[in-house]
């Protein structure tokens, strides 16, 4: 299925969904593994994080940061795809083209984006569509992250409708393609371009150059990024150097082999057989993430305890976060934050209970959205072969001593 067709289809929530008759039984979830192995060594602009990879860096955010509606860039997780990443970009001289379709090409410095063009804010989430991978059984293909390949950060930047009205998008353009700067070692991979609708720029989609009120960290994409709002960040792309307007949808490596799901009502199959029809991830189904107590913690009787964490969606807005400690018999509402970031950000959440029992204890977070589609439990999750789009109900296990 072409994207666009796709995306003019309502958010659907993985595993809420009825199971096909092609569907699956074989391939289950469980909880995504919990690292806590954070690196001795930190990229710089960075604090040291859960490394799987230093080149291409890889990096994950430890579960700990997700008490907190902005995630701080020094901790914000990294995925690049292919090692050869600029290693010095000057930002006096840094231009974006803007080419293909359109009246007048463009190259636009970075001076001219902050003062020539009105600047625009969105706090929003980027998850990569793999986040919690590791929950796959069998495993699914590619980096096995636990929880934390997502944050969420206030972007500033300018609306990327505005670039191509001043480029002038010619009559018959329907498509546009949006490149990364790095280069593959191998010249057979091809390079790193999203091709987005011309329908898909809603106000929201803004090309960014600074993350909570700095320049973007060189990791996540120094100078200018790509942010879609609501969408899993394949999407997002980095370190932009070329927008090309085109008439024409071109095959793509990543965005139509790689970031995708079976196209059908469950999006799942098995592991023994593949769904033969695919279409690209898009909208984010709701989730949600303990950040403290972390697993193994340790929680007094009978004292006062605060379960604090953070949920989300594709932009509906979360509507509840509901905990429970009796391994989901019951379930109790916890308090959101006012959600004045807006519907693309984080709500953070609290619930303070005190622990009656000594040993063992299960906290579980589900969140709800406003459209009533909620996380299921990690069983309940269906398998796909790219392991993406995990969202089941959250549970750490802690001791009360
Ligand atoms: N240029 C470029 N942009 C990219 C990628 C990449 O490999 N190259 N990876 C995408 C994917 S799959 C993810 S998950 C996000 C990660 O963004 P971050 O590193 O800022 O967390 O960037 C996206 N944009
Ligand atoms: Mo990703």
């Amino acid at each position: 299925m072409k994207r666009r067709e796709f995306f003019k289809k309502a958010a659907v929530t993985a595993g809420a969904a009825a199971l096909g008759t092609t569907a699956a039984e074989a391939g289950t979830t469980h909880q995504p593994i919990d690292n806590r192995k954070i690196s001795d060594v930190a990229f710089p602009e960075k604090r040291p994080l859960i490394t799987y990879s230093d080149r291409p860096p890889l990096l994950e955010t430890p579960r700990e940061v997700f008490t907190c509606a902005l995630t701080p860039n020094d901790q914000f997780f990294v995925r690049w795809h292919m090692p050869d990443i600029p290693t010095y970009i000057d930002p006096d001289k840094f231009t974006i083209s803007v080419n293909g379709m359109v009246n007048k090409a463009l190259k636009i410095s970075l001076k001219e984006l902050k003062e020539d063009y009105e600047q625009v804010e969105v706090a929003a989430v980027l998850q990569c569509g793999g986040n919690s991978r590791s929950a796959f059984s069998p495993t699914a293909g590619g980096i096995q992250w636990g929880n934390g390949a997502m944050g969420c950060a206030l972007w500033k930047g300018v609306r990327l409708r505005d670039i191509l009205d001043r480029a002038g998008v010619k009559k018959g353009a329907e498509w546009l393609a949006v490149r990364g700067s790095e280069k593959a070692a191998y010249y057979e991979t091809p390079d790193f371009i999203r091709e987005l609708h011309l329908d898909e720029l809603d106000d929201h989609v803004i090309i960014a150059y600074q993350m909570n009120g700095e320049d973007l960290p060189y990791l996540n994409g120094f100078p200018v990024r790509l942010v879609i709002p609501g969408v899993y960040s394949d999407s997002w792309i980095k370190m932009i150097d070329n927008i090309t307007v085109s008439d024409k949808y071109e095959k793509l490596f990543f965005m139509d082999h790689a970031y995708v799901v079976p196209d059908n009502e469950c999006e799942c199959e098995t592991p023994e057989k593949k769904f033969p029809k695919t279409k690209p991830i898009y909208r984010m189904n709701v989730k949600s993430v303990i950040g403290y107590p972390t697993n193994g913690d340790k929680l007094t009787l009978k004292s006062q305890a605060v379960v604090r964490g953070v949920a989300f969606d594709g932009g509906a807005g979360i509507k509840t976060v509901k905990i429970s400690l009796d391994g989901g018999k019951t379930w109790e509402d916890a308090i959101l934050d006012s959600g004045k970031l807006g519907r693309y950000a984080y709500r953070t959440f609290r619930y303070s209970f005190k622990p009656k029992k000594l040993g063992k204890l299960e906290i579980m977070a589900k969140a709800i959205n406003k459209l009533g589609e909620e996380q299921p439990l990690a069983k309940d999750i269906k398998w796909n072969h790219g392991g993406y789009k995990y969202n089941g109900i959250d549970v750490v296990t802690v001791e009360v001593v």
